[in-house]
């Protein structure tokens, strides 16, 4: 059957920073709309929270924030149930906070004390939690695919109807291993959504200088996996995008590509003063497209939330990351004899 044929009602999108018309988006109600604010400025406020503990020099080794981009996670993760799994690459604290970590247990990580999620051990790229369903955190560009794969592969051997959400970047797009893995997808249908995250970057290459082919949802074409653009910045375009694609792999259709088109707004990690762009087009995506004013301004607009009522989340959030920043600060290093547990001989 031909790709175009198979695939559901696109949901569009509109790329990000380009001028095309944005598709109308349905609605996704008050309750999860707040829940949606919610979560975003969490992963926000956590993002803005670690980039100073950074800069004061309480956080080591990597960090790579993932500011601007939290829409994606958000509405994806509206769309899954208990049991599904989640995975992605080292730009990965907004995706463990989505799938309901703890932040004290994740902060507490970046600083390198016992109260992490590994012990002090692994720091930003090495965290996971499978009571969560979060698989990691993982270094290496694309190793996160033939992974999640897996995940998928472990789902269909067990018969269940639990899906594998496998995140990526625009860079990591153009690995060898994600082929591999799309044609075995394909092959042996097995329920992954890949969401591959185009931010236009990877560390300073635009996605032009580096890809031959720019448009990633058609990136499974040749392995017959449907594929759809999606404006990442909008999470009710996301969460309508993401059901359709959860649902196609867990009625057992196989694979489906969800290209989120999304932006981030910090350098590539800590170290990066990301002078391959301009300040103007940072600022052209923050002012226009943000996540997380879309749904306040919305929220306001339609009375669904007053003044006070965002104040008061507000409040709440940098209550939670304060509180998170203040264990991870105080919390006790690792003992030294803990250099010899967890290690595979
Ligand atoms: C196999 C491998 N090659 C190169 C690197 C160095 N590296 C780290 S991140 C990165 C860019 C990846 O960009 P993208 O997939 O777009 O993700 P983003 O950082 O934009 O989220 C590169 C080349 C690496 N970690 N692993
Ligand atoms: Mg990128």
């Amino acid at each position: 059957m031909a790709v175009a044929r198979k695939k559901p009602a696109s949901a569009a999108a509109e790329p990000n920073g380009t001028t095309e018309a944005k598709p109308a988006v349905p609605d996704l109600g008050k309750e999860s709309e707040i829940k949606a604010y919610r979560e975003m400025l969490l992963i926000r406020r956590f993002e803005e929270k670690a980039g100073q503990m950074y800069g004061m020099g309480l956080i080591g080794g990597f960090c790579h924030l993932y500011i601007g981009q939290e829409a994606v996670v958000v509405g994806m993760q509206m769309t899954i149930k208990e049991g599904d799994q989640v995975i992605t690459g080292y730009r990965d604290h907004g995706h463990m906070l989505a799938c309901g970590m703890d932040p004290k247990g994740v902060m507490a990580e970046l600083t390198g004390r016992r109260g992490g999620y590994s012990k002090g051990k692994g720091g930003s790229m090495h965290m996971f939690s499978v009571a969560k369903g979060f698989f990691g955190g993982h270094g290496i560009v694309g190793a996160q695919v033939p992974l999640g794969t897996g995940l998928a592969f472990a789902n269909r051997y067990r018969k269940n109807d639990n899906v594998s959400l496998t995140y990526f970047g625009d860079g990591a797009a153009n690995q060898g291993q994600v082929y591999e893995s799309f044609n075995m997808a394909e092959l042996w249908k097995l329920p992954v959504v890949y969401i591959i995250e185009n931010n236009r970057y990877a560390m300073g290459t635009s996605v032009t200088r580096a890809s031959a082919q720019t448009d990633f949802s058609k990136r499974g074409a040749s392995f017959s996996i449907p594929g759809e653009q999606v404006d990442g910045m909008d999470v009710r375009a996301v969460k309508a995008a993401g059901a359709k694609a959860v649902q196609w792999c867990r009625d057992g259709n196989g694979p489906y590509i969800l290209e989120m088109m999304t932006y981030r707004y910090r350098g590539h990690s800590m170290s990066d003063p990301a002078k391959y762009r301009t300040r103007e087009e940072v600022e052209k995506v923050r002012t226009e497209h943000d996540p997380i004013e879309q749904v306040r301004a919305r929220l306001l607009a339609s009375k669904r939330a007053s003044e006070d009522e965002i104040k008061k989340i507000d409040a709440d959030i940098r209550k939670i990351v304060n509180d998170a920043a203040e264990f991870a600060t105080h919390d006790q290093e690792p003992d030294p004899s803990e250099l010899w547990t967890n290690v595979v001989r």
